[in-house]
């Protein structure tokens, strides 16, 4: 879809540069050539012509050209029933400022990114919790706005494995710049592996004084599976296979998180999650240890003999 809204629009770049060498040759030619009188039926009959020609004739072949080409690229991204294979939906809620994403024929849940298969079509369906935002994944198709208490949707195809960056595209607060989807195509196989590894994803809550201040202060609004069903702010169940934190903000590494949880505030000032000021360092540290094993794989090597 994104290859044909792009051939859309170097055949728009490719006219506008053809009217821009012909008016300016024949403003330059008007300039030049040696004046003319001309009697007042003559000047109005000549009036006339460019009026109708530039006016109206080119004009509406311009727009009769454009739509040839515009609404087939468009009918392509509208979730029109395809033959065969039924499309995948995955529904994308947009906040201030973070992506929350959901397939909901497995119940898995994620956020800031989204995984796609290769080659099947998706009906990607996206709403608001608050303000207007706007879905845009520029190799992958149109963007597409995300209006609180409406869904739209969007039909969208991977053609190859490779990951790509989500924007929102609509001005959405202090923060909108820092609202950065990282989306993946993985071939059929493989996506199909990472949704069955979230969809079994069942952790145990983290043991001590982070298990303690995790259930008081973060699990409220956070979703961990297994330990906590906040869903207010992002789902933690898979974090540390995240490639950043806070929408694109820094890279989820050790130090990343840790840095993360002390200056969340002024990393992307204004966000819902309240200062932790009141924590100490040590605590941080066991609570940046627990969430670090929050990956699929956490279970299986635990309960393993
Ligand atoms: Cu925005």
């Amino acid at each position: 879809m994104a290859r044909e809204v792009a051939h859309v629009w170097w055949a728009m770049l490719a006219f506008a540069v053809l009217v821009l060498v012909v008016v300016s040759g024949l403003w330059i030619y008007a300039m030049l050539r040696p004046p003319r009188v001309l009697g007042a039926d003559q000047a109005r009959r000549i009036n006339l012509r460019w009026i109708i020609g530039g006016g109206i004739v080119l004009p509406t072949a311009s727009i009769v050209a454009l739509l040839a080409f515009g609404i087939p690229a468009g009918r392509g991204m509208l979730p029109l029933p395809v033959d065969g294979e039924q499309p995948l939906r995955i529904e994308v809620t947009g906040h201030q400022w973070w992506w929350e994403v959901r397939y909901p024929d497995s119940g898995v849940v994620t956020a800031n990114q989204l995984i796609l298969p290769v080659g099947r079509p998706l009906d990607i369906e996206v709403t608001s919790a608050d303000v207007i935002h706007s879905f845009w994944v520029p190799r992958l198709g149109g963007k597409l706005d995300m209006i609180p208490g409406r869904r739209n949707t969007l039909r969208l195809q991977a053609s190859e494995a490779g990951v790509f960056r989500g924007q929102c595209a609509e001005f959405c607060g202090s923060q909108h710049a820092h609202m950065i989807l990282h989306v993946e195509a993985l071939e059929a196989g493989a996506f199909e592996g990472w949704l069955d590894a979230r969809a079994a994803l069942d952790h145990p809550p983290a043991a001590g004084t982070a298990g303690q201040v995790f259930a008081e202060r973060c699990g409220q609004c956070h979703r961990v599976a297994g330990v906590s069903v906040g869903n207010r702010a992002p789902d933690l169940s898979d974090l540390a296979t995240r490639p950043t934190l806070g929408a694109g903000v820094i890279a989820n590494d050790s130090a990343g998180l840790r840095r993360w949880l002390r200056e969340h505030q002024s990393l992307k000032h204004g966000i819902a999650m309240p200062s932790h000021d009141d924590l100490s360092d040590a605590t941080l540290g066991q609570l940046a240890d627990w969430l670090e094993t929050l990956e699929p794989t956490t279970k299986q090597e635990q309960t393993r003999p």
